[in-house]
């Protein structure tokens, strides 16, 4: 069908009207993905007025150019003053207009776009169309009317599941909520809407706006939103939009329509002023930003990767080979013995069974995904990959004759990668002859579930195998941050400075309880030490032989968490580690045993313990991070602060509405941080809090390190 031809009644811009014989056309066309800044605004009431003064259009279509209908109000714009007329006002204009409006869906209808689409007559979406309401993870409420129109759409209980957890439904889950009146197969939007507006003309009945409907909150019951206020109390204490986000739904069931609408508003502008609002649109830009490496020019030339293989089949290997399956890329899983590649495989069922029974999988996809799996003890089967990833035990040795073999085994071409998370990428690609096909691929446990990854890149590894491990992380759903070599690369030299602070902490008299405690105040998931048995002691303790071999100045001596491996105290794998586990359950319990371990520990160092505060924890355990964070910055070996933020925001869950670690720094202030570096170097001493001259520098230029 030809697009409709453009009239002179809207200057150019990126709202344009025209006239589809009787049905007049909106089209915003406002690349990548018609984001509704103020030119979209405007662009919007001035097309919308034209098309309801216009004598030979009887009904209206909004429809979108590109990838995809409206995704929402311009992120970039928050935080400025909007100039008018607001998203709030457009929305009213279309819920005020006197012709039928359809809006036709294709791509992804978001935020303020949704709510745009939820003030028109009619929606019909392509069935490929994804629509909801993220603003809960920007830290705001649907803004724009649609806390009060959704409840009046598909009732306050779904309107709230959708709006507290954010995630986009499909076109047929739409049309089953009622969010939608119809889904439309292999057709253009532009196509769907006008067929949908030629049914309306011919008889269909003009829908009431969803602002002047009362019948699925009539009766709400009170007990919902004091239900939602419990459970937001449970799992979501630190965040403050989700619980706004109920107080206006409750408005939408008990208010007038004008009232609730209002009070939206106020919700809406309290929000906007959090310092959780910016953060989290931080963490927004910073996952997209940490995508365009600085000195690898856009288009470098990527490998195609159709099979990838993994050796390795312990807890990392498997969940590298379920993130391939996962997007349905094939993966040949190699092991040096039949029971491993048992336990692996075994693994790897298990966690798609429990998917299977959460929903979240069909049992059809799941033999799909277990049959692109293919187990074999034979480093042969690897001569086909266009990508091995090597995730055995974290040794030098071994990984190097790994590496040895795969150069022998696989064809020219194919990239080497190692996940290993501590060691040298340079001395590994030594034991190839194909240094620049070797680079590392530092997944996070469990890998199948976390979304980063750090790609490493070696003194010799090429662009283009740069930007295919890039291009793979973004295909397989990761967050993949490019990173240079040094011992730890950043997440885990970081990580590890914490660990030597979280260990100092409990050694001076605080308990592992009382830091973990602190850690998940402060926001993350886990705490330092259930962090720990969740990783495993032992690849920690194996991590800190290989540092004792090398001779590193803070890992000569066996502390408490050596004892504890040694006793085969391995973490939550085997039950007990620096907590206790019931079988079948992940929540830590607190052991006297490792109690007595770690004041043994502190009797043979001669360390009388003193009473710790949390303060002092939540200062060190976050400030040594920072400092280490400035230092590799000051090496190069991240490019940028938001490489660092992406990292601790996607792999060790840093709390997104803190925007991310050095964004945070920034926020808590670099001079306290600097000044509390310096004392602790007085009085504690040691490597990690020597003052990196990069923090000392931005406090003496008052200038941010971040942004
Ligand atoms: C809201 O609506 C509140 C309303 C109440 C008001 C009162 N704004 O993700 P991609 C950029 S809150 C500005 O790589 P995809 C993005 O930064 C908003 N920019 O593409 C990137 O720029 P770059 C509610 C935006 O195909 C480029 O577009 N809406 C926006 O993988 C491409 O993005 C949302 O939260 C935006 N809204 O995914 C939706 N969106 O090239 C947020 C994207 O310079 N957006 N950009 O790096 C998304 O979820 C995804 O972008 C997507 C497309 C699913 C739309």
């Amino acid at each position: 069908m030809p697009s409709p031809a453009q009239t002179d009644a809207v200057p150019p811009g990126p709202v344009r009207y025209a006239r589809e014989g009787r049905i007049g056309v909106i089209t915003v066309d406002h690349p990548p993905v018609n984001a509704i800044g103020h030119g979209v605004r405007s662009g919007l009431v001035t097309a919308l007025e034209t098309g309801l003064a216009d004598g030979g259009a009887d009904a209206l279509l909004l429809v979108c150019a590109g990838r995809t209908f409206l995704a929402g109000a311009d992120i970039r714009e928050f935080g400025k003053p909007f100039p008018p007329p607001t998203l709030p006002d457009v929305v009213a204009c279309f819920d005020a207009a006197t012709k039928p409006v359809i809006a036709a869906i294709h791509g992804t209808a978001l935020g303020g776009g949704l709510e745009v689409a939820l003030a028109c007559h009619v929606r019909v979406a392509l069935r490929s169309a994804k629509l909801g309401l993220p603003e809960v993870k920007l830290g705001l409420l649907p803004g724009a009317g649609g806390t009060q129109r959704l409840p009046r759409l598909i009732g306050p209980a779904k309107a709230l599941d959708l709006m507290l957890a954010g995630d986009p439904v499909g076109a047929e889950e739409a049309l089953a909520l009622g969010l939608v009146d119809a889904v439309e197969d292999d057709a253009s939007p532009l196509e769907a809407g006008l067929r949908a507006a030629g049914r309306l003309l011919d008889g269909g009945r003009v829908p009431q706006p969803v602002s002047a409907r009362i019948d699925r909150i009539a009766g709400s019951d009170p007990a919902l939103f004091a239900a939602r206020r419990a459970d937001l109390a449970k799992r979501q204490p630190h965040l403050f939009s989700p619980h706004r986000i109920v107080d206006a739904v409750e408005a939408a069931a008990t208010l007038a329509f004008a009232d609730g609408t209002a009070r939206e508003r106020d919700l809406f502008l309290a929000c906007l002023e959090s310092p959780q609002r910016a953060g989290l649109i931080h963490a927004f830009f910073a996952e997209r930003q940490v995508a365009k490496v600085p000195g690898l020019p856009p288009g470098t030339p990527t490998r195609d990767i159709r099979r990838v293989g993994v050796v390795g089949a312990g807890t990392m290997g498997s969940g590298i080979a379920m993130s391939f399956a996962n997007s349905g890329i094939p993966a040949v899983l190699v092991d040096s013995t039949q029971e491993g590649l048992d336990r692996g495989l075994a693994a790897i069922r298990r966690n798609y069974e429990s998917s299977v029974r959460k929903g979240r999988l069909s049992a059809t996809q799941m033999e799909e995904r277990m049959a692109s799996i293919h187990p074999t003890l034979s480093y042969a089967d690897l001569a086909d990959a266009d990508l091995v990833v090597e995730a055995a035990f974290e040794s030098m040795e071994i990984k190097q004759t790994v590496f040895r073999r795969l150069d022998g085994i696989c064809k020219p071409g194919a990239i080497l990668a190692t996940n290993t998370s501590t060691l040298d990428v340079d001395a590994i690609a030594a034991a190839t002859g194909r240094p620049q096909d070797v680079l590392g691929m530092h997944f996070f446990s469990p890998a199948n579930v976390m979304r980063l990854l750090e790609v490493v890149r070696g003194a010799k590894t090429s662009d283009s195998v740069l930007a295919t491990a890039m291009a793979l992380a973004r295909r397989i759903g990761k967050v993949g941050v490019a990173v240079g070599v040094c011992d730890g690369f950043v997440g885990n030299r970081i990580l590890h400075q914490r660990g030597l602070e979280a260990m100092a902490l409990v050694e001076e008299g605080a308990s592992p309880e009382q830091v973990d405690r602190v850690l998940t105040g402060f926001g993350f998931p886990l705490g330092h030490f259930s962090m720990t048995d969740l990783a495993g002691i032992d690849v920690g303790w194996r991590i800190r032989e290989e540092r004792r071999k090398a001779g590193d100045p803070e890992a000569q001596a066996t502390d408490w968490l050596d004892i504890l491996a040694e006793r085969g105290r391995h973490g939550q794998k085997t039950l007990a580690g620096v907590y206790r586990y019931e079988p079948g359950s992940r929540s830590p319990i607190a052991d006297p045993a490792v109690a007595a371990v770690i004041e043994e520990d502190r009797r043979r160092r001669g360390i009388m313990p003193r009473p710790v505060s949390n303060e002092e924890i939540r200062d060190r355990c976050l400030y040594v991070m920072v400092n280490e964070a400035a230092k590799i910055l000051e090496e190069g070996i991240a490019a940028r602060a938001v490489d660092i933020d992406a990292i601790w925001l996607h792999g060790y869950g840093f709390p997104s509405w803190r925007g991310g670690l050095l964004f945070w720094a920034d926020r808590e202030g670099l001079g306290r941080i600097a000044a509390a570096v310096q004392r602790y170097h007085r009085d504690i001493g040691g490597p990690r809090w020597s003052p990196s001259a990069l923090l000392l520098q931005c406090v003496a230029e008052k200038r941010p390190i971040a942004c």
